[in-house]
């Protein structure tokens, strides 16, 4: 037998370095796809389309040394665990039209991918909750890269037309329909982040520091308690703590622009994230900003911002219109002030992770 599985990657529309501080998120699963194929085999083999490599991988807790491979190793071994037993090998074929490393979550898309499908093909009958909690072990444990729960979520659990506001202290999820919103377009700015190198992990323990010395969560702090601490903080842990503090105000109120459908309030919104991720978090780059600047010259659009874990990736932007010649005229500008190719395209709001095809 063949099964042949759809893993979305994801982008989130506001609520950024929130997820592992006890906050609100506000991600959706997206159309662009992670397409899994697995067949039974004699060995555990992945062969990868974008890289044009097939590598063979035994189900011991050591890593591979093809970074890759490990997202998919620590995937089966994960899934084996929780069925408490051993599983026959597969061959499993990865290829897809999501960008690596562009900020729309391909490595959890690739996780969460091959956990449910592996649970279905071998009768694991984990659920799509329980497999975002064991992708993200996964993230944390075996490849090493200290991401937060957001991502391994929305690509999991998302649903068409709808946004997900996710609490991740009480791990509850609401799903806010979409009807009649904003044409939403990702411009990749052909900078590529990279979460186990980059600033990210530095982040996280800030954040930590601030917290230990606020001496209450994340989730208790106000402006009023942090501003009293603003000594003992420092600027910079100071900074850190008021963007958390007010990205949550942020993530909130946007669902209540979306409710009312106030475009334009929920763009603003998005910049003010994005001053607030450069200015405050300090995790955007001088290509990033230049292409929100560019964007806000333009009339249509209501709002636009970094997105994911920063130090490059995309720019989430929502417009009234589909960005056609706006874009050409981006990607000129862009070229000659940084000379990288940058690629834009508009993305719908899709399901989960699912079955496609059993032949
Ligand atoms: C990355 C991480 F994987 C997420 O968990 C989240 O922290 C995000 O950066 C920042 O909001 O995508």
């Amino acid at each position: 037998m063949r099964y042949t599985f759809r893993s979305p990657g994801r982008i989130n529309l506001i609520g950024e370095h929130t997820d592992y501080n006890g906050g609100y998120v506000f991600p959706a699963a997206i159309d662009r796809y992670t397409y899994l194929t697995f067949e039974d085999s004699d060995k555990f083999e992945v062969y990868a389309k974008h890289f044009d490599q097939r590598v063979g991988f035994s189900l011991d807790e050591s890593g591979v040394e093809v970074e890759w491979v490990n997202y998919v190793k620590g995937a089966v071994l994960y899934v084996a665990r929780a069925m408490g037993r051993e599983i026959e090998p597969l061959s499993i074929t990865i290829d897809g039209d999501l960008p690596l490393g562009a900020g729309l979550s391909s490595s959890a898309s690739l996780l969460v991918g091959v956990m449910y499908g592996v649970s279905v093909v071998r009768g694991a009958g984990l659920s799509r909750r329980e497999i975002a909690k064991l992708a993200h072990e996964v993230e944390n444990d075996f490849v090493g890269v200290n991401c937060g729960v957001m991502d391994q979520l929305a690509v999991a659990m998302g649903k068409k037309d709808a946004f997900m506001l996710i609490d991740t202290l009480r791990g509850s999820i609401e799903y806010i329909k979409t009807d009649h919103f904003p044409v939403i377009t990702v411009v990749d700015s052909g900078v590529r982040h990279r979460l186990l190198s980059g600033g990210y992990n530095d982040r996280r323990f800030e954040c930590k520091e601030a917290e230990r010395i606020v001496g209450v969560p994340f989730r208790e702090m106000t402006l009023e308690i942090i501003g009293a601490k603003r000594g003992g903080l420092g600027e910079v842990l100071y900074r850190r703590a008021r963007h958390v503090i007010e990205e949550n105000e942020r993530v909130l109120r946007a669902v209540e622009t979306i409710r009312a459908r106030n475009w334009r309030e929920l763009g603003s919104l998005l910049y003010a994230s994005h001053d607030s991720l450069k200015n405050l978090f300090e995790v955007s780059i001088p290509e990033i900003d230049y292409i929100v600047d560019l964007l806000k010259c333009i009339e249509h659009v209501y709002g636009a911002r970094i997105m994911g874990g920063g130090f490059g990736g995309s720019v989430l932007v929502i417009s009234e219109k589909v960005l056609d010649e706006e874009l050409v005229w981006l990607k000129g500008k862009y070229m000659d002030r940084f000379g990288i190719e940058l690629h834009g395209y508009s993305v719908g709001i899709s399901d989960g992770v699912k079955e496609i095809k059993q032949i």
